[in-house]
């Protein structure tokens, strides 16, 4: 009975949105930042550029996918009217033309090239670090994130868990927020490295634009630089088992003074790195 109540619930609340998204205020349904909001259908506010290049990618398809759309729906109604029986007895015969393969070959690889190319600049600028200022080493637990700070830094690692509901204190979010928060620089470039301990996961925060896979025995690299302080919220985005949704990622981006303050405050908090403990260097390749 409960559930059947629930279902009439989500069913009105269905139709508000479409009526909403009907009268074309999609802008009512606001983008939280660095966490989602309730009924949200937009993507996070981007504080980075990288972010704010995915979103731009991702409008530009969706131009090209809807102009595809519309010409393969106005083919179809095309066809339906024009060349149904009735209007049209005596079918024509023909198998060729020459004009029309040249045009439906080569339109796609033009499609494709303006795909491509945004594509391709994005990854580049991914995957192409600028000299860092802070590197972050994430690596992944079955079920939670360990953080490494290397020497220049202070040289200390900790671990990062979920905190359980009953634990919140107000205004922090369920599922996302957790015990030992990441603290980052704002305005500084991070360079972040991943690993797992055991199986496959992935250091993904929406609003920084940022998905990067921890794949265990192999280091992988991306960067980000955040614009804004605040905190940013991410979770684990690859299906590595029953704890996956419970290993949640929080990123404390604040003022330069505020993170000396927290590094000399994290240095004695967090017990220093073993000497079996190694990063990459931390200058841009
Ligand atoms: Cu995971």
């Amino acid at each position: 009975m409960r559930i059947e109540r629930a279902g009439h619930r989500s069913l009105a609340r269905l139709s508000v949105m479409a009526a909403l998204l009907g009268l074309g205020a999609t802008a009512a349904i606001a983008a939280g930042t660095g966490q989602p909001e309730p009924w949200q259908i937009a993507m996070q506010n981007p504080v980075t550029d990288l972010a704010r290049g995915a979103h731009r990618f991702h409008t530009w398809l969706v131009w090209i996918i809807t102009a595809i759309s519309l010409f393969v729906l106005a083919l179809l109604v095309a066809i339906i009217v024009k060349f149904n029986e009735q209007a049209n007895p005596s079918p024509s015969r023909t198998t060729h033309n020459t004009m029309l393969e040249v045009a439906w070959t080569i339109v796609p690889v033009l499609i494709l090239v303006a795909i491509a190319i945004p594509s391709f600049r994005l990854l580049r600028a991914q995957l192409i670090i600028p000299k860092a200022d802070v590197v972050l080493k994430a690596v992944g637990h079955a079920w939670y994130w360990e953080y490494e700070y290397p020497a220049d830094q202070g040289g200390f690692k900790f671990d990062s868990n979920m905190l359980e509901t009953k634990d919140l204190k107000p205004g922090q979010p369920k599922l996302l927020a957790v015990d030992n928060e990441v603290v980052v620089p704002v305005g500084k470039v991070v360079r972040v490295q991943t690993t797992a301990a055991d199986v496959l996961h992935s250091w993904a925060v929406p609003s920084f634009g940022f998905k990067l896979d921890a794949i265990p025995g192999r280091l992988n690299e991306m960067w980000f630089q955040a614009q804004r302080e605040g905190i940013y919220y991410g979770q684990c985005s690859e299906l590595c088992g029953n704890g996956h949704p419970y290993m949640p990622i929080a990123v404390r981006v604040v003022s330069e003074d505020a993170y000396r303050a927290w590094l000399d405050e994290a240095k004695k908090k967090y017990a220093r790195l073993g000497g079996d403990t190694k990063l990459a260097a931390a200058e841009a390749r």
